[in-house]
């Protein structure tokens, strides 16, 4: 079966995680991705967080699959001119340097134009034009400066960034939708256009919901979901709001049986209105279904702490499985807290292709996270990262360098 991105040529540019998010998606979609790194080195993230020695590391190996690798000096003047012709041969080139990096490199917007004028340029940048346009960014700095962190955690403790690598992997997301759209406004106007995601856009395109509260808070004074309200107070500026719902249904994440051994033994519960007098009935408090301080959705606001303790008191009784069964049972929206070991064997995941087996020459087999949307027509089968250079050889010739003219520019160290 065909691919969406059947003959789609991307030249990637990109390095450790927020630009091979994206380039590793548009692969798995069907585009020929070929990597540039330098000679000897590659991509950073080759050696960092290394558990085998000289091997490739997970944080490499989980962010290239289905690419190719080519080595390329592009400031060496023969390394700029195979640069060159890849720029000629492709349809996008996808970039996430420090900002600057492709100018200083001789790579101006102007020249790749020249060069190829249906190229499209996606980049991403820690910031978008403004004060901050020259910073480098890594992945926490972007959830600090998205939004995320001052609006994470809880409301005595210092800002926390997530576990979810929304500034990275949530930006490379960003950047892969305008690409695909790029591609998609060239078939009318024949031309290619920048695309740029910086990663504190990103972010706060993911944090949007606080952006409405502290709009909201504004406005009232008050949010009446939060765990602030009754008793606690609120500033000039969206609290931190633990494990509150970002939405209208009030929900926290409540201990379950085994906690007290298990770090995860919780379940979130979501106590939605709909379903309210079937909460009730499961936890034992039938009268709450028509006690007038109970009964609605306002009424219970202010008495959320009380309502989640006594909520609690049942959840702890059951493992996290246990109250999920019975909870579904009556659809009261509810989720176990899953630990990445229970993530990684869990068998549901292997069989959608979301978790993933997959063997490396160097390596052996390791777990990936596979492609997580799924196209009827275009299914994604995942392939290991390629070794530094693998494929330079092959993309070369496909270039038309001659195998006489590629052991040259090898031995000059431009490739
Ligand atoms: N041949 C020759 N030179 C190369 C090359 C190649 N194949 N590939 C890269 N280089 C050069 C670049 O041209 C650059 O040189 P100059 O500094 O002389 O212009 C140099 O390598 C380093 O590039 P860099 O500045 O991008 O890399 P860094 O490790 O110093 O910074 C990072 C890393 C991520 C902070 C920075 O790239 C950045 O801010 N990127 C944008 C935001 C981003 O994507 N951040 C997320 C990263 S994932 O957490």
């Amino acid at each position: 079966m065909g691919k969406a991105l059947d003959g789609v040529r991307i030249l990637d540019f990109t390095h450790v995680q927020s630009g091979p998010t994206c380039t590793q998606l548009l692969a798995w979609f069907g585009a020929d991705v070929i990597k540039v790194e330098r000679a000897g080195a590659g991509d950073i993230t080759r050696e960092q967080l290394r558990d085998i020695p000289d091997v490739d590391s997970l944080y490499f190996t989980m962010l290239n699959h289905n690419k190719r690798s080519v080595t390329i000096d592009t400031k060496n003047p023969e390394g700029k001119q195979v640069l060159e012709a890849l720029i000629q041969s492709c349809d996008v080139l996808v970039e996430n340097f420090a900002p600057g990096a492709l100018d200083r490199m001789g790579f101006t917007w102007e020249r790749i134009q020249e060069l190829n004028p249906r190229m499209i340029v996606a980049s991403v940048k820690g910031f978008g034009p403004g004060p901050y346009e020259d910073c480098k960014v890594y992945e926490n700095v972007a959830q600090c400066a998205g939004g995320a962190a001052s609006t994470t955690g809880f409301d005595d403790g210092p800002p926390v960034v997530s576990g979810a690598q929304i500034g990275d992997s949530g930006t490379g997301l960003h950047l892969a939708l305008g690409i695909v759209t790029a591609l998609f406004q060239r078939v009318s106007t024949g031309r290619g256009q920048k695309v740029l995601a910086a990663m504190q856009d990103g972010v706060l395109n993911l944090c949007r919901v606080k952006l409405r509260d502290q709009q909201r808070l504004e406005r009232t004074g008050v949010m009446k979901e939060y765990p602030q309200y009754p008793n606690g107070t609120f500033g000039e500026a969206v609290p931190r709001a633990g494990n509150a719902s970002g939405g209208g249904q009030p929900g926290w994440i409540l201990k379950c049986k085994g906690w007290e051994a298990d770090p995860n033994a919780y379940i979130y519960f979501i106590t939605q209105a709909p379903v309210w007098a079937k909460i009730c009935n499961v936890i034992g408090k039938e009268e709450w279904a028509t006690d007038p301080d109970y009964a609605t959705p306002a009424a219970r606001l202010p008495r959320l702490k009380e309502i989640f303790g006594e909520i609690e008191r049942w959840t702890m009784s059951k493992t996290k499985f246990e109250a999920m069964e019975i909870l579904n049972k009556y659809d009261i929206p509810c989720g176990p807290i899953l630990s990445m070991k229970e993530i990684a064997e869990e068998p549901s995941l292997r069989k959608t292709g979301t978790i993933v087996e997959v063997d490396h020459p160097q390596r052996g087999k390791y777990l990936t996270v596979g492609n997580p949307i799924k196209l009827s027509d275009s299914p994604t089968e995942v392939t290991r990262s390629p070794l530094l250079g693998e494929h330079t050889n092959e993309v070369m010739a496909e270039l038309g360098y001659t195998s006489a003219q590629i052991d040259a520019l090898r031995a000059a160290g431009a490739i």
